[in-house]
Parts: C-alpha cells; sequence; structure tokens
C-alpha cells in the first residue's frame, strides 16, 4: 500500500502544477487548466482499470464493473450490482492548495488500482468522480458539477453569470461546442449503495486530537449572495463629505456588522470574500460597489436568522447613506447529516486501520451536500497542516494520505454490495 500511496502523492504533486494562472493554482469552471486536468487523471483512471467518459457538465467520471452478478438464495435472477460513488472536484479556489478536490478523487482511483492488483472483485460497481465545479469561484454559485451530476441543475443556475458576463448555460455550450440540455440523474437512487467522499478536513480538530483521519457526522449549511451598493461617483476633491453618497463606505459599515454578527452568535461564519469597487479611480467616489457574502453555521434556525439580521444592518446602512443594495441569493444549501449506517461501516475500518475513530462536523461545504440527495453519504477527512486550506501552503501528510488510502480499501471490501 506504500506504493499506492506514493504514486497517489506524485499524482497530487503534478495535478497541482495544471492552472490557469502562471505561478500560482487555480482551475475555475470548464477552464482550459480543467479540461487539461480532465485529461490527466482520464490517464490514471485507465491504468487503474477504470473506464472513463466526460458527462454534459464536464464531470470526469470513471467506472468499475462489478464481478458477475451474484445470486442470493437460490433465486432465479442474480441481483442486479448496485453502484457505489466515490469521488469529489477537481476544480479549486484561486491560489488554493493542492489538496482540497483532488484528494477525494485521486485516493479513490489509487483504491480501485491496488485492490484490482491484488485480483480483488468487489459486488457492485465503482464509479469515481471528478465533479467540474464545486468551489463556486466563476460564478459565485458552487455545486453546478454536482447537481448536474444528480439531476439538479436548473434554468436559475444556467443564468448566473460570471464576471464578464457569460452564462453557465454559454460556458456548457461553448464546452460542447452546442446546445446544453438540463442533464437527468446519472442514476437512480435505488442503484445507488451511497457516495462516499474523502477530503482534507480544513480544520484544526484531527490534529488537536492527533488523528489521521476521522469521519464527518454533519456538513454545516451555508447561504452565498452577491450584493450590490449603489450611489453617487463623484470628484474626490470637490465633494463635501456631508453632500457624499459613498457605496464603499456604506459597504464599509456593513462589512464591520457582518464580523460583529459573527462573533457574537456561536457556530456561525460570515465573509465577505469579493468585492468590485466602480469606477474603480483613486479620486472618484465609488458610485457602485458589488461583493459576495458567505454565511455558514451548522443549525439551519440560526443561519436564517442571521441572515434576517444581516439584511436589516444592510437596509438601516443604506436608508442612513441614502445609497441602495440589491442582494442576489447565489447559493444556498441545508446543513446535512451524514447516513448512520454508512458512516458506521467507515468507522468499523477507520478503526481497523487507526485503532480509534472519532466523528467531526464539517464547516466547509462539500459535494456531499448536493449528493445527499441522491443518495446515502457519508465522508472520511484526513488531517491537514494547522487546518489551513484554501491556501497554496495547504498540506496532508504522506503519512496521513496513506492512513486514508488503507481505510478506503478496507471500505470497499468490507462493503456488502
Ligand atoms: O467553500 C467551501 O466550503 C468549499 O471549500 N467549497
Ligand atoms: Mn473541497
Ligand atoms: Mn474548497
Amino acid at each position: 500500500m506504500a506504493s499506492s500511496a506514493q504514486q497517489l502523492n506524485r499524482w497530487l504533486t503534478e495535478l497541482g502544477r495544471i492552472s490557469d494562472e502562471p505561478g500560482q493554482l487555480t482551475r475555475t469552471f470548464l477552464s482550459p487548466a480543467m479540461k487539461r486536468a480532465n485529461a490527466r487523471v482520464s490517464v490514471w483512471m485507465r491504468e487503474a482499470g477504470l473506464t472513463v467518459r466526460v458527462d454534459s457538465v464536464g464531470n470526469l467520471i470513471g467506472r468499475w464493473e462489478a464481478a458477475a452478478p451474484v445470486r442470493r438464495g437460490g433465486s432465479r435472477r442474480p441481483a442486479r450490482p448496485k453502484t457505489l460513488l466515490l469521488g469529489s472536484h477537481l476544480d479549486t479556489v484561486r491560489n488554493a492548495g493542492r489538496f482540497d478536490g483532488p484528494l477525494g478523487v485521486l485516493l479513490p482511483i489509487a483504491a480501485v488500482a491496488a485492490l484490482r492488483r491484488r485480483g480483488v472483485e468487489l459486488p457492485f460497481h465503482v464509479e469515481v468522480l471528478g465533479f467540474s465545479e464545486e468551489e463556486g469561484v466563476r460564478f459565485a454559485s458552487g455545486y453546478l458539477g454536482s447537481l448536474g451530476y444528480s439531476g439538479r441543475l436548473r434554468e436559475a443556475d444556467l443564468a448566473l453569470r460570471d464576471d464578464a458576463g457569460v452564462t453557465v448555460r454559454q460556458a456548457l455550450e461553448a464546452f460542447h461546442g452546442g446546445p446544453f440540455q438540463l442533464p437527468p440523474a446519472a442514476h437512480p437512487r435505488r442503484d445507488l449503495l451511497g457516495y462516499v467522499e474523502v477530503h482534507i478536513e480544513q480544520g484544526p480538530v484531527l490534529e488537536e486530537r492527533k488523528l489521521a483521519v476521522g469521519v464527518v457526522s454533519a456538513i454545516a449549511g451555508q447561504s452565498r449572495f452577491k450584493l450590490t451598493w449603489t450611489g453617487q461617483a463623484g470628484h474626490a476633491g470637490t465633494t463635501p463629505m456631508a453632500l457624499r453618497r459613498d457605496a464603499l463606505a456604506g459597504v464599509a459599515e456593513f462589512a464591520v456588522a457582518v464580523e460583529a454578527l459573527a462573533r457574537r452568535t456561536p457556530g456561525l461564519v460570515a465573509t465577505i470574500g469579493s468585492m468590485t469597487v466602480s469606477p474603480g479611480a483613486s479620486n472618484v467616489i465609488p458610485g457602485r460597489v458589488l461583493h459576495t457574502l458567505d454565511v455558514r453555521h451548522a443549525s439551519d434556525a440560526v443561519r436564517k436568522k442571521a441572515l434576517l439580521a444581516l439584511g436589516r444592518a444592510a437596509a438601516k446602512t443604506a436608508r442612513a447613506r441614502q445609497l441602495t443594495c440589491r442582494w442576489q441569493r447565489t447559493q444556498h444549501d441545508g446543513a446535512v447529516n451524514c447516513s448512520p449506517t454508512l458512516t458506521a461501516q467507515l468507522e468499523k475500518s477507520v478503526r481497523a486501520v487507526q485503532g480509534q475513530s472519532r466523528s467531526l462536523v464539517s464547516g466547509a461545504g462539500h459535494d456531499a451536500v448536493v449528493m445527499a440527495k441522491l443518495a446515502p453519504v457519508a465522508m472520511l477527512f484526513v488531517r491537514c497542516r494547522a487546518g489551513l486550506s484554501h491556501h497554496p501552503d495547504e498540506f496532508a501528510s504522506p503519512g496521513d494520505i496513506e492512513v486514508a488510502l488503507r481505510v478506503l480499501v478496507d471500505f470497499l471490501q468490507a462493503l456488502d454490495g
């Protein structure tokens, strides 16, 4: 297994160099680097014995067919094998680390390769999924890949625009060189055993507990928005302060209110991650500001209460400063509980490899949030240094990755199709 883990680390390093931006790792939805990443991972999938296809939303899918169907209890017809889904995303944030997403795509490929080398055959089909978009960098709305795969992409998603004004639909039609139709779910729920995602923790818990891996009990809900504040651009030198309608000053006041609410609400996190100031000149009062807002909590009720409070705070600031503030919701996902049955099975494998298993809540969103609508989900977290992620210094050690690989191999062999 050590050689499989070494191979996996080489893949992670190589894939981490496939980027849209020289000098840093950035791969966004349907970009040239995403196409190169799909091509490279396809080679590794084929070498592992998987048959490979790319679906209409750009998801990379590697499939390993089950062994000959088994007869159960003298039945006349053998039971049709179900499919176990394994995967994560191949897109990244800007200036990303090389583990967030790709670890959960490449590790299952290494696990399949290890099992096939041992001549193991499984009583269920396996599909390894490399989702084309999870982070929501290009369109400020995440999960477009897993939404497409699970048949939950909607017209409203296709109408979202990137910073260049290109819609999701236009991006998909350019990717295909032809018309795009909303895809159905890749599989009916009844044909699926579940979806298991391996991911770095992106938090400090496993490091504090000195554990290489842990299992996820639940994933926090999240809401994302684009806010557009409009005031009045004007001359920075001649416009008296009392006569200004400075959109950026209003956003600054709102940003302090956002942070204050999150600081005083246990478990709430709220972030203004990107901002565009117009017209964007040093001697012009900002007449318009567009920014994102990301709000999360393990409890949907707390998150919704926080959103109402932030809506009131924005309205108060806009009134006081004679600004307008328009909200556009770009993502809204409730908290998700992982499947107790599948998680118990994963915990057994974690205990078999690591000696003990601890569970934790995920503050980060994952494709498992979307896939939970299609199949039971479970997640295996891998310790990452200082909990750092969405940063080039993101790091999971080869030793911890090998533990996770051993856990997944054990889980696949133990799972009853
Ligand atoms: O933002 C998140 O929670 C994830 O990394 N997409
Ligand atoms: Mn991720
Ligand atoms: Mn991420």
